[in-house]
């Protein structure tokens, strides 16, 4: 076995981040919608988590937000002319589609690929598949670049396989890691690669709230990468009505630690019997918290299981980086405080403070996407994208000069907004060595 960590790669928040309410389902996206947001305490504020993760002793990357507005995307809606002619038109005649081109949120990393460590791959690579995200239309802009942006992180092909994302169509409806968990006794030995999907691309879907992941997207996924240890295993359908649009919302795992909503899963026995058999070597633990302790309501509201679980270097027990919400929400403070106090696998919380993130229904979990690397893909990486103390000071001074403290949705018509995220996006390729062509206005 090759040792490897678990390494954080967060998505930055952009400088339109905005409560536009364009998420159905998502409950806190809805609450918020037409409410101003703070693009500048929200990239501070993920900065100031990955600092968390770094000093905890985790290798951490940043991930650079995308264009935004996505003139490009309005321009094939027939907004036409110049760039400040096609957003004004655009605010005119369709408002929502100027919200959907300037939505931030790429910043939700969770949902830019599925990953496969080269543990677990059919060709000793590390695969990805970035997402399609196509059930929502601003979502739905982000493959493309998210490939070009992994593309950039993790360049050599001899060790890293970014695939394209799958064929944009319903069928292939996919998220993402925010579905997938993976549990294994060491990061470098082989794994369990749990795939949750919330519809059969052949059933008829009748539900209040979309189902956002396919079985045959997750198959496709499967295939490709090699994956190893695979399980299947349906989301609750009760869960999606709940608010529940990744299942992520309710599930986290790691080491040998699935941590779960009792209401998470379709069919609980078959879950658990499934991982059982998947799992090569360790034996899985399964941590419930039960609807009478934590009404599923309030687990979504609270974020509970939207926290980060990690293995930290030199600790048995694992850490639950948790939102402030989950702390101010007494029941599920309840719940954390239990696990804590019992014999169990999780031994520790810290909170974080990522509401900005958070109006918009991303929680700690969401803003990273958790690349599984050895010593030596590790050393093959971008190195300006390696997040530490002076990276840190650097984003900060950049985003204080450049990014808003205060956004309105009727704002994002302002045409000096264009300007000013363009001299951002500009500086930051710099920033990160993202190359000259990385955003299309640069081309
Ligand atoms: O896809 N919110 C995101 C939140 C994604 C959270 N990610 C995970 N659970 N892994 C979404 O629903 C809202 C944007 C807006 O309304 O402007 C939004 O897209």
């Amino acid at each position: 076995m090759i040792p490897a960590v678990e390494a954080n790669c967060d998505g930055l928040v952009g400088p339109t981040h905005s409560f536009a309410g364009l998420a159905p389902g998502n409950l806190a996206s809805e609450i918020h919608k037409g409410q101003a947001s703070n693009p500048r305490a929200g990239v501070l504020e993920g900065l100031a988590k990955m600092r968390r993760l770094h000093d905890l002793g985790l290798p951490q990357f940043v991930l650079p937000p995308h264009e935004r507005p996505d003139i490009g995307f309005l321009r094939r809606a027939g907004f036409g002319r110049s760039d400040a002619e096609v957003m004004a038109g655009a605010a005119r005649a369709a408002p929502e589609l100027l919200n959907t081109a300037c939505s931030a949120s790429p910043m939700w990393a969770a949902n830019a690929a599925t990953v496969t460590p080269s543990a677990d791959s059919g060709d000793g690579r590390v695969h990805f598949t970035p997402a399609n995200l196509l059930t929502n239309l601003h979502r739905s802009l982000e493959g493309e670049q998210t490939t070009r942006s992994l593309r950039r992180l993790f360049p050599d092909a001899s060790r890293f396989a970014v695939h394209d994302p799958l064929h944009a169509q319903p069928y292939f409806a996919d998220e993402g890691a925010a579905n997938h968990v993976r549990l294994c006794a060491e990061q470098g030995a082989p794994g369990v690669n749990l795939f949750v999907w919330g519809r059969d691309a052949w059933e008829a879907w009748s539900g209040r709230f979309p189902a956002r992941q396919t079985l045959q997207a997750f198959e496709a996924v499967q295939r490709r990468h090699g994956a190893r240890g695979a399980v299947f295993a349906r989301q609750a359908r009760r869960a999606i009505e709940a608010g529940v649009f990744h299942n992520d919302v309710v599930c986290v795992g790691a080491g040998a630690s699935l941590f779960f909503h009792e209401a998470a899963f379709e069919d609980r026995a078959a879950l658990e019997r499934g991982v059982r058999a998947a799992a090569q070597g360790f034996e899985p633990q399964f941590v419930e918290i039960a609807e009478a302790d934590l009404p599923l309501g309030e687990a979504v509201s609270s974020y509970l299981f939207n926290s980060m679980l990690v293995s930290l270097p030199g600790e048995d027990r694992l850490t639950l980086i948790a939102p402030m919400e989950t702390a101010e929400t007494p029941r599920a403070h309840g719940a954390v405080q239990g696990l804590i106090a019992s014999n169990g696998p999780i031994g520790r919380v810290e909170y974080v403070d990522v509401r900005q993130s958070m109006r918009n229904g991303g929680g700690p979990a969401c803003l990273r996407l958790r690349v599984v690397l050895t010593d030596e893909e590790l050393a093959a990486t971008n190195p300006a994208q390696r997040f530490d103390p002076g990276l840190q000071d650097r984003l900060t001074t950049w985003a204080e000069r450049r990014y808003r403290d205060r956004l309105t949705p009727g704002d994002l018509a302002d045409p000096a907004l264009l300007d000013e995220v363009r001299t951002a996006l500009d500086e930051l390729t710099r920033l990160l060595d993202l190359g000259t062509d990385f955003y299309p206005f640069q081309r």
